[in-house]
């Protein structure tokens, strides 16, 4: 199996180059963003709790995200692979990833880290909500979710990269051109 980590802050890009992967490579794609904002839509108890958390741009706990991602591996196991958009995002969820890919004797083939500089971030965000409404894409919450990628989230592109399995992507230009960069890495590894 193939299974990859799509990594990078609020807005770099992953929700957008899983799509083009998915298409290419026929995994199965995991987004935890769009997990939890199904479960608000539903108007869950999980949702309920979750949609306050992302409206100020902080994370989710740890335990609500690891039991949405054992459900999902269990339903999809024995296929070709795995994209996981925007999870890990703590180190701890890193951990419980691994142990949970041990289970089914697989493992994290590669994290592609898409990197994007603030000011673009922001930009591409702002734009999003003024297309969208997407309630968390709003000035203050932006800057809060890349403060909070910034102190909980980077350290887990340290832990990959420790197991020699993280790749930097540059996340600027043209959805094409970093979908071809990214390409490139993926079959550098299969
Ligand atoms: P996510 O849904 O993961 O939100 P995101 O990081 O903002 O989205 P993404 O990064 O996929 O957007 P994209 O760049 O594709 O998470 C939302 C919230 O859920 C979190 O803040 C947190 O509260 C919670 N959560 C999710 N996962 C969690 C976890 N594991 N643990 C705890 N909490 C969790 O797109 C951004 C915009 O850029 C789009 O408008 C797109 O069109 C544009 N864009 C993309 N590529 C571009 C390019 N090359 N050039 C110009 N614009 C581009």
């Amino acid at each position: 199996m193939l299974n990859l980590i799509l990594f990078g802050p609020p807005g770099s890009g992953k929700g957008t180059q899983s799509e083009r992967i998915i298409g290419k490579y026929s995994l199965v794609h995991i987004s935890t963003g769009d997990l939890l904002r199904e479960e608000v839509a539903s108007q869950t108890e999980l949702g309920l709790k979750a949609k306050e958390i992302m409206d100020r741009g902080a994370l989710v706990p740890d335990g609500i995200v690891i039991g949405m991602i054992r459900k999902k591996l269990e339903e999809h196991k024995g296929g070709r692979g795995f994209i996981f958009d925007g999870f890990p995002r703590t180190v701890e969820q890193a951990r419980e990833l691994d142990r949970a890919l041990s289970d089914y004797s697989e493992e994290v083939s590669v994290m592609i880290s898409l990197e994007v500089p603030r000011q673009e971030l922001v930009k591409r965000l702002l734009n999003r909500g003024k297309e969208t409404g997407r309630s968390d894409d709003n000035l203050e919450t932006i800057n809060n979710r890349i403060d909070v990628y910034e102190q909980q989230t980077l350290p887990v592109a340290h832990y990959y990269d420790q197991m020699r399995k993280y790749e930097p992507v540059d996340g600027v230009g043209s959805i094409d051109a970093i979908f071809k960069r990214i390409v490139k890495v993926i079959d550098g590894v299969k």
